[in-house]
């Protein structure tokens, strides 16, 4: 049972969010550009557009889009894995969603832990996209077996870390103090470290393998490589990024801007080039790209219809353009974007009609009239809000590992996912994103319509 001075996942979850922004504003300058910039749009986005101002409020979501973050490390080894689901768990974040990036010439394989209920969500939306290496898809079996003896040596979470875990599973959560010492502790095991694990030679070596393994293998921990800030302007936050001294991506992955924005939009900057210290009988110092800036604009969570047809037409999109990395074809990129979503509804009454995305009901207050919860709705005893999506697009994803891995990281993998694996090291299934959308949908119409008496 829960004490009564227990603080709530959620609360440790909020302090924890804003420890790790702390951290990476210091870590990471550009971060904190990024953040002033995406403040100043999202206030201008508000202070013009009252209706959009006026839905978040009365769905409750004006407070979460400021404090709304996500992250995301890669992993070297199951144990590692299945240890970051139980930290995660003491903050009221699970792993949703299978994510192959190896069909993107990527080697790994993740999943993003984030909260599920709707109530933790708006409390505090943060989530972290964690990837686990995958060895397997090293061809070459000595640096395989190097690279793995390397990553079971090594201990990535503090001993204190560990002891909070288990004390909050023990006995259900964790007291005000400890909370508090268990985030100092979890975000040690996310900070950068100057000092590589590896000599130089070895650390050519990996990268010559991928850079990935090179990023992942070579270093004392899962240091977060972004931190992502939520705007409700994505191309004005975009356009305005070099001016403010950054140098975004050429093109935003994800859907074209629409009136009615669907699942996620998003553009980073790229990786810095940090200062390494190698050990060996004489320290070596040399560099390493490992962290970049990403931005990212949120729409509404598709069904599997939906996510079908965004799925083809973007398919369709890529069999007649690729946005080259160097942006020389980016204005004709976002041509045929724009051209092929055109077969995508763009108002919310189209895209409920014909099931294509998940909506919220609450009701409105007006005083009921007779009929079925369509009728009350066309009344407007009944609204419907578009359901944020809280995920990943793989595409999307793997645009923003290229975008950072240089133009040299392009490397082809045979597409193989493997969610039993995953699942495996995780030590527990994935949920499955479209039947938690569908729940919160099916749960809102319920509660709405017994409020209104109705069975
Ligand atoms: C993760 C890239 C995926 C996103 O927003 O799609 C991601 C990584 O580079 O480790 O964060
Ligand atoms: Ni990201």
């Amino acid at each position: 049972s829960t004490s009564l001075s227990q603080l709530s996942p959620d609360q440790i979850r909020a302090r924890f969010s804003a420890a790790m922004s702390a951290m990476y504003r210091d870590e990471v300058p550009a971060y904190g550009t990024l953040l002033s910039l995406v403040a100043d749009v999202n206030g201008e986005v508000l202070a013009r557009d009252a209706g959009l101002a006026a839905d978040l409020a009365a769905t409750d979501q004006l407070q979460r889009i400021s404090e709304e973050r996500h992250g995301a490390i890669r992993l070297g080894t199951a144990a590692e894995l299945a240890t970051m689901r139980r930290l995660f768990a003491v903050m009221g974040m699970y792993p949703v969603g299978y994510y192959d990036l190896s069909e993107a010439g990527v080697p790994v394989h993740s999943t993003a832990f984030r909260p599920v209920g709707e109530a933790a969500l708006r409390h505090n939306p943060f989530r972290v996209f964690t990837s686990l290496l995958r060895l397997d898809l090293i061809a070459d079996p000595m640096l395989r077996a190097k690279a793995a003896e390397i990553l079971a040596r090594r201990t990535i979470f503090t001993p204190a870390c560990l002891g909070l875990i288990g004390k909050a599973e023990a006995e259900g959560g964790l007291s005000e103090p400890d909370a508090e010492r268990f985030v100092a502790e979890a975000t040690k095991t996310f900070r950068w470290h100057p000092d590589a694990l590896v000599s130089a030679e070895l650390y050519h070596r990996l990268h010559g393998a991928h850079r990935l393994v090179a990023d992942v293998v070579s270093f004392k921990g899962p240091h977060i490589n972004h931190l992502t800030p939520r705007t409700l302007d994505i191309d004005a936050v975009q356009q305005r990024m070099p001016a403010a001294g950054i140098t975004p991506k050429a093109v935003i992955e994800g859907p074209p801007r629409r009136n009615c924005p669907i699942l996620l939009r998003q553009t980073s900057f790229k990786a810095l080039q940090e200062a390494v210290t190698f050990p060996g009988e004489t320290a070596v110092s040399g560099s390493h790209t490992a962290r970049f800036g990403e931005i990212e604009a949120r729409g509404i969570a598709l069904t599997p219809k939906g996510r079908a047809l965004y799925d083809r037409l973007l398919d369709e999109v890529r069999a007649r353009i690729v946005p080259a990395a160097d942006g020389s074809n980016a204005a004709e990129y976002v041509a045929v974007l724009e051209e092929v979503f055109t077969a995508f509804p763009d108002s919310w009454e189209d895209i409920r009609a014909e099931g294509l995305g998940y909506f919220e009901w609450s009701a409105t207050g007006k005083p009921a009239i007779p009929g079925d919860a369509e009728a009350l709705l066309a009344a407007g005893v009944l609204r419907c809000d578009p359901i944020v999506y809280e995920d990943f697009l793989p595409v999307s994803a793997a645009g923003i590992f290229q975008s950072n891995l240089g133009d040299s990281g392009i490397q082809e993998f045979v597409a193989s996912p493997n969610q039993q694996m995953f699942e495996a090291d995780l030590g527990a299934a994935v949920l499955d994103e479209f039947a938690h959308y569908a729940g919160i949908e099916a749960a809102s119409l319920q509660v709405s319509l017994k409020a209104l008496g109705r069975a």
